[in-house]
């Protein structure tokens, strides 16, 4: 289901009508009714430090801080739209890019300045979500980084306008682009649709030594897709439940790439780095070229790959990372759309004619990615990825693992040890699963009978053979797409810090409504 050229009101998306009819309360804007390919691209601003301040435990050493202002502000998504009102992280949308090396810890002050009053539909009746809590409260999670506990971000750890939190990154990790959104607990969904995500890239000499298009030919592209009123405003579905808006997916018909809709980036006939992020609440995105050329994906989540791939379609679900080297040179003169699935352009490139030199090179291996072996793993986990409906059947709950956000901590790794985690998927829905602070491996992906699981006692009886991950997934990965009836493993060595750490789906409506877990990393004993 794709909702290119909705327009109507009170209409039924049937992708979200599984469990609560999702209405339109009001006429959505119509993409295809604005002309295309009239904003340029924007190239997102890199964030500067204001000042320098001692590293924690080295007093020598200092670190740059970075104050990053969240704040309400009113801008252009398209030349023939009004400005919206959005939420922004450093005064855009997305937020400002934090630039670093591995290895160069920074400071980071998350300032919540945003207004009293919330503009989307919160939904009391979700936990963490009750109507008692301020309605505008924001925590935020660097999704990637390795990173001390109180310092990623914890869903709990939210504050109200006028408070920050400072946090301090090592950034002790391989070159890789994160990026930060917020995570507050029953209304992450809605302050990331209002705006708050933005991006890190961590550089490294490894990385910089390879010639990669850099510079201006390495530009980052956030992906994600929204609903637009007749007013340009941001526009959140709700559920026809009263009194309970939440819904279980949101597949809004415009989709933005780096906050402008339907935008243009001139090239030149060479070779370009995209650095793809997929920060939509809950679409997937599955990207081709208009030309029919391929392309090389050469990093996913955590950073390069160890050789690339010539793909025509990269896929990315929510949450996912991919590097793209895209060569231009043989279409010089040309206009060329970005596409996602159905054919629906994301943007346009318009190649300048003629020819230029391009030095840059993708070398055919780029960075050794080291197999974890699964007899390095102390410990298998099975871990259910369910669902579950109300005594209504207007309302459903995915879970963990049958547990709830609140319940006992059930996950509780080692530091420094590894573990294979199963992800056993009985629901109709892929879930992209992400767990922070740690990288991972996937082993493999393999169909199983989901009925007899759920009722005959977890028995596990595999109708297919294991299917290794595509060769866009066989790196370092932080996030994975564990398929419908199918078992997703994964290999994960739990190393960084000990502490409370959260794992999680990462479409933003479930993990709102119980889809997330608490997990310890514990000391060795
Ligand atoms: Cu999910």
């Amino acid at each position: 289901m794709k909702c290119g050229g909705m327009s109507l009101a009170l209409l039924s998306v049937p992708q979200m009508a599984r469990h609560r009819q999702v209405t339109m309360a009001k006429p959505v804007l119509d993409p295809n009714s604005l002309t295309p390919f009239v904003d340029p691209l924007p190239i997102l601003k890199v964030a500067r430090p204001t000042e320098f301040r001692p590293t924690p435990g080295d007093a020598k050493q200092k670190a740059p801080y970075y104050r990053m202002a969240i704040r309400q502000v009113e801008s252009k998504i398209h030349r023939d739209m009004k400005p919206t009102l959005q939420w922004a992280v450093d005064s855009s949308v997305p937020g400002a890019t934090l630039e670093t090396q591995s290895g160069q810890g920074m400071f980071v002050e998350w300032a919540n300045e945003l207004p009293k009053s919330h503009f989307l539909p919160i939904d009391h009746s979700l936990h963490g979500a009750e109507a008692e809590k301020p309605d505008v409260r924001t925590v935020i999670h660097m999704h990637g980084a390795r990173v001390p506990a109180a310092a990623d971000g914890y869903p709990e750890d939210w504050y109200v306008p006028g408070k920050s939190a400072t946090y301090f990154y090592p950034n002790m990790q391989d070159a890789a682009m994160l990026w930060y959104h917020d995570h507050t607990l029953g209304i992450n969904r809605l302050n990331v649709y209002a705006g708050l995500l933005g991006l890190c890239i961590v550089r490294d000499s490894f990385e910089s030594g390879l010639s990669l298009p850099s510079g201006k030919y390495e530009i980052p592209l956030v992906l994600y897709d929204r609903f637009f009123d007749q007013d340009s405003q941001l526009y959140y579905p709700v559920s026809s439940v009263p009194g309970k808006p939440w819904i279980p997916e949101l597949f809004g018909n415009a989709i933005l790439a780096n906050g402008k809709l339907l935008p243009y980036l001139e090239v030149d006939p060479r070779k370009y780095r995209f650095r793809v992020l997929n920060g939509a609440n809950g679409r997937f995105f599955h990207l081709s070229m208009s030309s029919g050329q391929t392309f090389q994906q050469i990093g996913t989540d955590q950073g390069l790959l160890a050789a690339p791939v010539t793909l025509k379609i990269c896929s990315v679900a929510p949450g996912e990372r991919g590097d793209l080297i895209v060569d231009f040179s043989d279409h010089a003169g040309e206009q060329i759309v970005l596409k996602n699935d159905m054919l629906l352009p994301v943007m346009q490139f318009r190649v300048v004619k003629g020819k230029v030199n391009d030095d840059c090179t993708v070398p055919s291996t780029l960075r050794p990615v080291p197999k974890i072996a699964e007899s390095e793993a102390v410990k298998t986990r099975p871990l259910m990825l369910g669902e579950i409906s109300d005594l209504h059947g207007d309302s459903v709950t995915m879970l963990l693992n049958n547990a709830h956000w609140s319940m006992p901590i059930t996950e509780n790794p080692t530091l420094d040890s590894v573990e294979i985690w199963e992800l056993i998927n009985v629901t109709d829905d892929a879930h992209p699963i992400h767990l922070h602070m740690v990288k991972f491996q996937i082993l493999d992906r393999r169909r199983f009978d989901a009925f007899a699981y759920q009722n005959e006692n977890s028995l596990l009886r595999y109708r297919g053979n294991p299917v290794p991950p595509e060769p866009s997934e066989a790196g370092w990965k932080d996030t994975v797409r564990a398929d419908p009836g199918m078992i997703t493993r994964i290999i994960v060595k739990f190393e960084g810090y000990v502490g409370r750490y959260v794992w999680h789906c990462h479409i933003l409506e479930h993990e709102d409504n119980e889809m997330m877990r608490p997990y310890d990393v514990v000391a060795k004993s």
